[in-house]
C-alpha cells in the first residue's frame, strides 16, 4: 500500500489529492463520533424524501431484484432494491448449513474438482444471462476465483445447478462473461500457469515464468434451452496477467475485451514487478471469429482433468463428468482474432458502454481514465496503426484507438457503469466517492462520497444495451462507523445512490454478506412471475422417494441402511426405527409430502458428522449417519413447519454390531416387521 500510496502522490494532480487527503481525514474524524449512529453527514443526507424513496411498504415488492456476491463467503445475496432488505442467499461453492447444500448426498457432488471437495471459493463476478443484449432473467452465472470454477444459478429456482470446472486457469478472475445472447459465457484466468501440452505435471521452476508460463481465456458454449454449460474451447494468451472481462454490444458485440496487468511478466514481487512499464494492454478478443476459427479447425487439443457437474432436473441429484481433455487456439494462428491495446499502467475494470462504441478502462494507478473508442479501433486495426507485437498479438496504437482521457476524475478508478442516458459512473477506491462523467465530453459533472473505500458499483443492466439509470448501487469495503459496533468485524455495506436526477443523491446504506464485489440487479417482473413454488410430487424421479406414506420403509443390505421416508405437517413416517447397528451406514432419504408453497421441513439426526437438511416441498434429500455408539437416538425436523412442529420428532435405535434386533420401523400404532432382512447381510 505504501508504495502504491507514493506513486499516486507523484502521479496525481493536486485537486485530486487534496481530495484524497479530505476524504482520509472525514473516514478518520467519522471513525471517531460518538457511535451512536446519528453522525452529521449521514443524518443530513438522509432527508425525508431519501426515506420515501427506499421505503417499500409491509407486504409490498421491491422493483428491483439484487444479487450480491459475497466474495470469500461462495455465495450469492439477494437484495430487494431500493428497500435494501435480504431475500435470500444462495449456496453456490461454499457449503450452507441452513439448508444442507454441500451436506447432503444430492448436492455434495457440485463441489467436486479435479482436487477432491472444494466446499469454498472466492466468488466474484454474478452475471445476468442475456437476450438481445439486455438481461433476460433466467441464469445468473457466477465465478468461483480460487479453485476456477463458473456456477450456474437457475432463477425459477434460485438454486445452483451447475458448477463447470476451468483447466488451465489459476485464479478465473476475469469472468464469466456472457456475450449478449448467451452463446458464450467467457472466463479469463488471473494467473499464467506453465501449461504442459502433454498433460504432464507443470512441474516447473518458477525461474521460467517468463517463458513457461501462459494465459488462457476460456469458451463456455451455453444450451440455449436448458442453459447447460459445455467448455467448447480455450485461447492460450501471452503470460501476463489477466484482470477483468467485459463485452461489446451494437457494432462492437462479436468482441470481448481484457484488461491485464504484469505484462512485465514479473513472477515475483508483482507488486513492484508488475508496476514497471508505463502501459499494460488492453486485449480484444473477437470470440465470434474465434467460434469461427474453432469450427474451421484450427483447434489443437491437449489433456486435461476437469470436474463439470450438473443438477439432474428430475432427482434433484448432482452428478459429476470427469472431462478429460481440451481444445485450444493459439492467437498467432488465428489472424484478426486478438488485438492488444496499451492502457496505463495496471488497469482493472473494463466496461463499455450501452452504444458498444466506448471501452473504459478504469487503472487503479492511473490518473486519467482512458476512453477507448470501438471505431478508431476498427480503423487502426484496418490502416495496420501497429506499435509492434506480442507474441504474434498486433499491439495498436495508443493514440490511434483513444478518444479520450477523463481527466483528474479522482483517485484508485475501479469501474465504471452506464445509466443509458449518456452518463458513465466510476467508483474511485482511494478517494472514496462516485464520480460521474459524460460520454460524449469526458467531463466530470458530479461526484458523491462513499462510505467507504467503494469497490464496484453497479447499475441494474449498466453493463447492458439497456440501464435502467434510477439507482447505482456502490459497494464499499471498509464500514467503520456506520452502523453499531459488532467486535473487530464489521459487516461490509452497500449503499443505495438516486441517480435519477442530475445530482446523485445518497439514498440508503444496508450491511451485505461478506465482502460483495460485483452485482447484478433486475427488473423484478422478469424473474417473480417464473419463481416455481413447489416440486411436483409427481416429477420427484428420485431413486429413494417416497411419494406417499405406504412408500416409506427401512431396508437393509449388508451394513448399508436405507431408510425411505416423507415428513408431512407434522411427522415423519417412519418416526420409530429400529434394527440399526454401530458401524452401518445409514441414508435417511427424505421426502417432503407438501404440495403447498413455503412448507420446507428440515431433518436432523443427533450426532451425525453432517449438517441437517432442508427439504422443499415435493423434492427428496439425503442424510447419511454412521452411528458410531450403541443407543437411543433422537431425529427431528429443524424447520418450524405449523403448531405441532415441536412434535414432529422420532427415535432411531442402534444396538451393538452383530445384534439381532430387526429392522423394524413404524409411525403411530402400525408396526411392519421386515423379518429375515438381517439374513440378506
Ligand atoms: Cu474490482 Cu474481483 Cu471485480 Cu473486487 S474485483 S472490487
Ligand atoms: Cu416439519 Cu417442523
Amino acid at each position: 500500500m505504501e508504495t502504491l500510496i507514493n506513486k499516486l502522490k507523484t502521479a496525481a494532480p493536486k485537486a485530486a489529492l487534496l481530495m484524497a487527503i479530505a476524504a482520509g481525514s472525514a473516514l478518520q474524524s467519522c471513525s471517531k463520533s460518538d457511535g451512536s449512529g446519528n453522525g452529521g453527514a449521514t443524518a443530513d443526507a438522509l432527508s425525508s424524501d431519501a426515506a420515501s424513496a427506499v421505503y417499500v411498504a409491509p407486504g409490498k415488492h421491491d422493483e428491483l431484484y439484487s444479487f450480491l456476491s459475497g466474495g470469500f463467503n461462495g455465495q450469492v445475496s439477494v437484495y430487494g432494491i431500493p428497500s435494501g432488505r435480504l431475500l435470500k442467499i444462495i449456496p453456490v461453492f461454499s457449503q450452507h448449513a441452513e439448508n444442507g447444500y454441500g451436506y447432503n448426498e444430492e448436492t455434495k457432488a457440485m463441489l467436486n474438482t479435479s482436487h477432491g471437495f472444494v466446499p469454498w471459493d472466492d466468488l466474484h463476478h454474478p452475471k445476468l444471462s442475456r437476450a438481445n443484449g439486455t438481461t433476460d432473467g433466467r441464469w445468473l452465472f457466477v465465478n468461483g476465483n480460487n479453485t476456477p470454477r463458473v456456477a450456474r444459478i437457475d432463477l425459477k429456482t434460485f438454486e445452483t445447478v451447475e458448477i463447470m470446472e476451468i483447466p488451465n486457469s489459476a485464479g478465473n478472475h476475469c469472468s464469466p462473461y456472457p456475450t449478449n445472447n448467451n452463446e458464450y459465457v467467457i472466463a479469463g484466468t488471473r494467473f499464467s500457469v506453465p501449461l504442459d501440452m502433454k498433460g504432464g505435471t507443470s512441474d516447473v521452476s518458477l525461474e521460467n515464468y517468463e517463458k513457461e508460463f501462459r494465459g488462457s481465456i476460456s469458451f463456455i458454449k451455453i444450451d440455449p434451452k436448458e442453459g447447460d454449460m459445455e467448455l467448447d474451447f480455450q485461447i492460450l494468451v501471452p503470460g501476463f496477467d489477466y484482470d477483468l472481462a467485459n463485452g461489446g454490444k451494437g457494432p462492437s458485440e462479436d468482441w470481448v475485451f481484457f484488461t491485464t496487468y504484469n505484462s512485465e511478466k514479473a513472477g515475483t514481487l508483482k507488486e513492484i514487478g508488475a508496476s514497471q512499464n508505463d502501459k499494460d494492454y488492453l486485449a480484444a478478443i473477437n470470440w465470434k471469429l474465434a467460434a469461427k476459427y474453432a469450427k474451421e479447425g484450427k483447434l489443437h487439443e491437449m489433456p486435461a482433468n476437469y470436474y463439470h457437474n450438473k443438477m439432474d432436473k428430475g432427482t434433484h441429484t448432482a452428478k459429476s463428468t470427469v472431462k478429460k481433455n481440451v481444445r485450444y487456439l493459439l492467437p498467432e494462428e488465428c489472424p484478426g482474432m486478438m488485438y492488444l491495446l496499451p492502457a496505463p499502467k495496471s488497469p482493472h475494470g473494463i466496461d463499455v458502454d450501452p452504444s458498444g462504441e466506448f471501452m473504459v478502462v478504469s487503472g487503479k494507478l492511473a490518473s486519467a481514465i482512458p476512453v477507448f473508442s470501438f471505431a478508431k479501433m476498427q480503423d487502426a486495426i484496418k490502416n495496420k496503426a501497429f506499435d509492434g507485437e506480442k507474441n504474434g498479438i498486433p499491439v495498436l496504437k495508443y493514440e490511434s484507438v483513444l478518444k479520450g482521457e477523463v481527466k483528474e476524475p479522482g483517485l484508485g478508478p475501479l469501474h465504471t457503469e452506464f445509466d443509458g442516458k449518456g452518463n458513465a459512473y466510476t467508483s474511485m477506491f482511494v478517494s472514496s466517492e462516485v464520480v460521474k462523467w459524460k460520454l460524449n465530453d469526458l467531463k466530470v459533472v458530479d461526484r458523491i462520497p462513499v462510505y467507504y473505500s467503494v469497490g464496484h458499483l453497479m447499475i441494474p443492466g449498466g453493463d447492458t444495451k439497456e440501464p435502467y439509470g434510477k439507482y447505482l448501487v456502490a459497494m464499499n469495503k471498509i464500514t467503520k462507523d456506520r452502523y453499531l459496533p459488532t467486535g473487530p468485524e464489521l459487516a461490509h455495506a452497500a449503499q443505495l445512490i438516486d441517480i435519477s436526477g442530475e445530482k446523485m443523491k445518497l439514498l440508503l446504506d444496508f450491511p451485505t454478506v461478506a465482502e460483495p464485489h460485483y452485482a447484478q440487479a433486475i427488473v423484478a417482473n422478469k424473474v417473480a412471475p417464473n419463481s416455481v413454488k413447489f416440486h411436483k410430487l409427481d416429477e420427484n424421479k428420485h431413486p429413494q422417494a417416497a411419494r406417499k406414506e405406504s412408500e416409506a420403509n427401512v431396508t437393509r443390505k449388508g451394513n448399508v441402511v436405507h431408510a425411505k421416508m416423507t415428513s408431512i405437517r407434522s411427522h415423519f413416517t417412519p418416526d420409530n426405527i429400529e434394527g440399526v447397528q454401530v458401524g452401518d451406514t445409514v441414508y435417511f432419504h427424505v421426502t417432503n409430502l407438501e404440495q403447498d408453497w413455503d412448507v420446507p421441513h428440515g431433518f436432523a439426526v443427533m450426532g451425525a458428522n453432517t449438517s441437517e437438511t432442508l427439504i422443499m416441498p415435493g423434492a427428496t434429500q439425503t442424510l447419511k449417519w454412521v452411528p458410531k455408539k450403541a443407543g437411543v437416538y433422537p431425529m427431528y425436523c429443524t424447520d418450524f413447519c405449523s403448531a405441532l412442529h415441536q412434535e414432529m420428532q422420532g427415535y432411531i435405535r442402534v444396538s451393538p454390531k452383530g445384534s439381532n434386533v430387526p429392522i423394524k420401523f413404524s409411525t403411530g400404532k402400525k408396526k411392519q416387521n421386515i423379518p429375515g432382512v438381517a439374513s440378506t447381510k
